[in-house]
């Protein structure tokens, strides 16, 4: 597969710059059944991800594929409603396609959120869990190959890969709102299937509380771009072991379904501050 170049990012931006006169400063990205939120946009173009200069296509059910740029709450937004996974056998560096054509179209501040597993005991179906770091699992990295100074360093730091200030607004926007916000660390796998108990034991020894097959590389492009990030998953089931249940894809969509209202009202209240 051909690599992300800077004439491929600038096509998608010119395209997407053509159809609306919106700037976007926030990107969005919307989990597994999370895109409820795209309903909430004003003045909004919708744009299919297949009429995008070189992105890729949803194959996952839950992700609409479709990019959304209006005004939500008064900021001008860029929405995905749906993203990409490295298991729909897409390089890394093209599941982040869309954060390096946000930077370009001016976003310096990305909210990704995720449907993720808990491993994290104290965790239930239905919290939502801010993200406070996380650790790729993927064995795989958006920034592998030459790297080009003009899009960011060759070596970024990871230090504070979610922001400081981002997420104490998450969190006191939660408390102002009565609801309890989980806080935690992202693992990000590979999957497509899910983990085993053995794998689940091990993440939690590591310092997991929740684990997904998103996320990580979207982030490391937008902390390599400079852009500011805020992180949220949906604990949308118990991870394998903990419950004596299976686990399906259709659990995880109609957990994000059940609590959309709380995660809606988070976000809306938390994108003014942003
Ligand atoms: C598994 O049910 C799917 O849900 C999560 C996992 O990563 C996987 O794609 O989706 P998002 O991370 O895209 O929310």
């Amino acid at each position: 597969m051909q690599a992300i170049t800077k004439t491929m990012i600038e096509e998608a931006a010119s395209f997407i710059r053509r159809t609306t006169d919106v700037r976007p400063e926030i990107g969005l990205i919307l989990g597994s059944g999370l895109g409820v939120l795209g309903e909430e946009l004003e003045d909004a173009v919708t744009i299919p991800y297949e009429d995008i200069p070189h992105f890729p296509v949803s194959t996952v059910e839950g992700h609409a594929g479709e990019l959304l740029i209006g005004q939500l709450q008064g900021r001008n937004v860029m929405l995905m409603r749906g993203r990409f996974h490295m298991y729909e056998g897409y390089e890394p560096e093209r599941t982040a396609l869309p954060v390096r054509v946000m930077k370009a179209l001016g976003v310096d501040k990305l909210l990704v959120t995720n449907a993720a597993g808990g491993i994290n005991l104290d965790f239930a179906a239905g919290n939502l869990m801010l993200i406070s770091d996380h650790i790729n699992l993927t064995g795989r990295n958006p920034l592998i190959g030459p790297n080009d100074n003009a899009l960011g360093v060759r070596f970024p730091d990871m230090s504070e890969a979610y922001s400081r200030r981002l997420r104490g607004i998450a969190k006191e926007t939660a408390k102002e709102l009565g609801f309890e916000l989980k806080e935690g660390v992202y693992v990000g796998l590979l999957g497509p299937n899910y983990e085993t108990p053995a794998e689940i034991r091990m993440l939690r020894t590591l310092g997991a509380d929740a684990v997904g097959m998103s996320t990580v590389s979207e982030v490391i492009v937008a902390r390599h771009s400079g852009i500011e990030v805020l992180g949220i998953s949906c604990i949308s089931n118990a991870a394998a072991g903990i419950l004596d249940q299976p686990l399906s894809h259709e659990e995880v969509v109609e957990t994000t379904e059940r609590v959309k209202e709380q995660f809606l009202s988070l976000v809306l209240s938390v994108l003014p501050k942003m």
